[in-house]
C-alpha cells in the first residue's frame, strides 16, 4: 500500500499515525504536496488535487477519512474503529471536527501563514490573522475539546483512537507554527497532548518526519 503525500500535511500524518499505531506496512510517497501536484495526479488519485491519496494495487482512493475507513475494512483484525457503534460514531465526529474546525480555523491559518507562506514559500505572511486565530478561534475550540476529554485519558475514554490521532495531527502542525495549548488555561488537554506525544507509535511518526521538516523550517 502506498500513501501519497508529504507527511508534514496534517491529513497525511493522520493516516500515518493510524498505520503506525496498528502496525500496518505501507510505503509513503512524499513527493506530492499542495505546492507540487504532478501531472495526472488529479485524474488518477484525487480530483481536488489534495493529499493524501492511497494506492493499493489497482485501487486508488482520495481523502484521509475515506482512506482510514478503507484501512479499517481491509484489516478488520486491527479494530481501528471500535466495535461499539456509538463509540465509533463519536470517533468519526471528533475526526470530522478536527479536519474541519481545527484545521480550518487554526492549522489552516497558523501553520499556513507561518510555515507554508513564511518558510516554505518565503512570502510575507499575515501575523494579524495568526493572532486573531490564537485569540479568538482557539479558546472555544479548546474549551469544546476539553469538555470532550473531561477526566479521561483519551478523547473516547481509555483507548487511543482515530479521534486522538486526528486531533494530534493538527496540534503537531500547530506546534511547528509555534503554537501550543496553554497549560494554564487547558491543563488537562495540555497534559493529554504531552501523553500522546510520548506514545511509541507517535514518536516513530514524529521522528520520521523531522528530516523532511528540516528542509523547510
Ligand atoms: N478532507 C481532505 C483534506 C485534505 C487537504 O486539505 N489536504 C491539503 C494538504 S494539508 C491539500 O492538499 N491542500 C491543497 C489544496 O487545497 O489544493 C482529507 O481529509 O484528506
Amino acid at each position: 500500500m502506498k500513501l501519497i503525500g508529504i507527511p508534514v500535511s496534517p491529513f497525511v500524518r493522520k493516516v500515518i499515525l493510524v498505520l503506525e499505531e496498528h502496525g500496518i506496512d505501507f510505503e509513503n510517497d512524499p513527493s506530492v504536496s499542495p505546492l507540487s501536484v504532478p501531472e495526472g495526479y488529479r485524474e488518477k488519485y484525487h480530483p481536488l488535487g489534495k493529499i493524501p491519496a492511497l494506492e493499493d494495487g489497482d485501487f486508488c482512493l482520495a481523502d484521509s477519512s475515506a482512506i482510514i475507513a478503507y484501512i479499517n475494512d481491509k484489516f478488520p483484525e486491527k479494530e481501528i474503529f471500535s466495535k461499539d457503534i456509538q463509540t465509533k460514531a463519536k470517533s468519526l465526529w471528533i475526526e470530522e471536527y478536527c479536519d474541519t474546525k481545527v484545521a480550518g480555523e487554526l492549522t489552516g491559518v497558523i501553520f499556513f501563514q507561518r510555515i507554508v507562506r513564511g518558510k516554505i514559500m518565503k512570502q510575507e505572511y499575515d501575523e494579524g490573522l495568526v493572532n486573531n486565530a490564537i485569540e479568538n478561534s482557539a479558546p472555544p475550540i479548546f474549551d469544546y475539546l476539553s469538555s470532550v476529554l473531561g477526566d479521561q485519558q483519551y478523547l473516547l475514554g481509555d483507548t487511543y483512537s482515530t479521534a486522538d490521532m486526528a486531533l494530534l495531527s493538527q496540534l503537531v502542525a500547530l506546534s511547528y507554527g509555534g503554537f501550543h495549548i496553554d497549560s494554564m488555561q487547558w491543563p488537562k488537554l495540555a497534559a493529554y497532548v504531552d501523553n500522546l506525544k510520548s506514545l511509541p507509535s507517535v514518536q516513530r511518526v514524529l521522528s520520521a518526519e523531522q528530516e523532511i521538516l528540516a528542509e523547510f523550517v
